[in-house]
């Protein structure tokens, strides 16, 4: 049996892959961070049929040790601070979380088994103030945020190690992806549970950054499917994963409130203290190399997502 450690379990996209990987009958591992509270919400669900295991990726010798307990085939690193706007007010934890740990893991994956395939949860904001549109494997990154840096140095650490200790290390590029899971604060799910709760008349208003911002934005339930393949690969290298069509904020606020039969200028109030003090105005997929090699494509259209994300929060907010 195939066996996987996923950090970052209780994630969004930790939640789809532990999920994916369980239906291709893998032994699936988790490594969660200790907390006097469980957030458990995500895995509820898979809670019996998965292991988890304390792990930080601020500690060493916690990684070291459940390398060596789960003995993992696969190792997909999904665990980071992950917010942007967090990354302005807690830069140097978002460093440690998001570049450092990642150093950590191939430094557990060198020292207790170099044989096991690594995946780098690398993202389209390491792309930034973008050199060219669309972004593929080969564009110059110009990050815009401690966030962004943070993963280019997790990007470049991957290939890295790749290249000085031969390790099956990969880093998947990805584009935004979100899901009925995304957080609350994300964009698109604050758009999404601001709806419901307008609909259903628990709020009046819903206050936004810079609606002008364009994303590619894709399902995550798409792309864990991307993370898999690129370890199933016969050599490892890194990938862009994206839909290749881009939306504004504004877009998916017209769509979102539509949906639910709402007028959106009747409710959304442009809030300049929610802007970025320097955002990613752009970001554009070109995922042909995935395509070509790992025979991935997106299902779920921008359309549809946006329409699940509203039915999922009108639902839960409902009961
Ligand atoms: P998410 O929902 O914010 O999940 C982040 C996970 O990391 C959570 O399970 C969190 O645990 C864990 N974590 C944070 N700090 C940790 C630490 N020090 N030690 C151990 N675990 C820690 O993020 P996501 O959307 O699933 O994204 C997964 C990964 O892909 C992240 O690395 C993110 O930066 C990257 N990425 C995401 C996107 C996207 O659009 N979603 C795009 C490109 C790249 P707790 O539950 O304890 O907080
Ligand atoms: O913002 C604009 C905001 O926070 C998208 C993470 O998963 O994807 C995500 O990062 C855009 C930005 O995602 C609000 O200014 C307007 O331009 O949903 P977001 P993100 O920053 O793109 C990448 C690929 C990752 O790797 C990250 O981990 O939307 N925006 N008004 C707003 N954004 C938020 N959050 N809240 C607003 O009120």
């Amino acid at each position: 049996m195939k066996r996987a450690l996923i950090t970052g379990i209780t994630g969004q996209d930790g939640s789809y892959l532990a999920e994916f990987l369980l239906d291709k009958g893998y032994e699936v591992h988790g490594g969660v961070r200790r907390s006097s509270v469980e957030k458990f919400e995500r895995i509820a669900h898979i809670r019996d049929k998965i292991e988890l295991h304390q792990m930080d990726l601020l500690d060493q010798l916690s990684i070291i040790t459940v390398l060596e307990d789960v003995a993992p085939r696969e190792v997909y690193n999904l665990a980071a601070q992950s917010f942007v706007p967090t990354s302005w007010n807690q830069p140097l934890l978002t460093g440690e979380f998001t570049a450092l740990g990642v150093l950590r893991m191939l430094e557990g994956i060198r020292t207790v088994n170099p044989d096991i395939r690594f995946y780098q949860a690398s993202s389209s904001e390491m792309f930034g103030k973008v050199r060219e549109t669309p972004q593929n494997e080969e564009t110059p990154f110009y990050p815009r945020s401690p966030y962004g840096v943070a993963k280019v140095y997790g990007h470049f650490i991957t290939v890295n190690y790749r290249e000085s200790y031969d390790l099956f290390a990969t880093s998947g590029i990805l584009f935004n992806h979100e899901s009925p899971r995304r957080g609350l604060e994300f964009v698109t799910r604050k758009v999404t549970d601001g709806v419901a709760r307008i609909k259903l008349g628990l709020a009046r208003t819903l206050s936004l950054g810079n609606l002008d911002a364009g994303r590619d934005w894709g399902f995550a339930g798409d792309y864990v499917d991307a993370m898999w393949r690129m370890l199933q690969q016969d050599e490892p290298t890194d990938y862009v994963i994206g839909t290749g069509i881009m939306h504004s904020v504004r877009d998916l606020v017209e769509l979102a409130f539509g949906y639910a039969g709402l007028e959106w200028e009747a409710h959304v109030m442009e809030d300049p203290a929610l802007r970025r003090p320097a955002d990613v105005e752009h970001l554009l997929a070109d995922a042909s190399k995935a395509k070509r090699d790992l025979g991935w494509e997106p299902q779920v259209s921008f359309e549809d997502l946006v329409r699940m994300m509203v039915e999922a929060d009108l639902e839960a907010l409902g009961r």
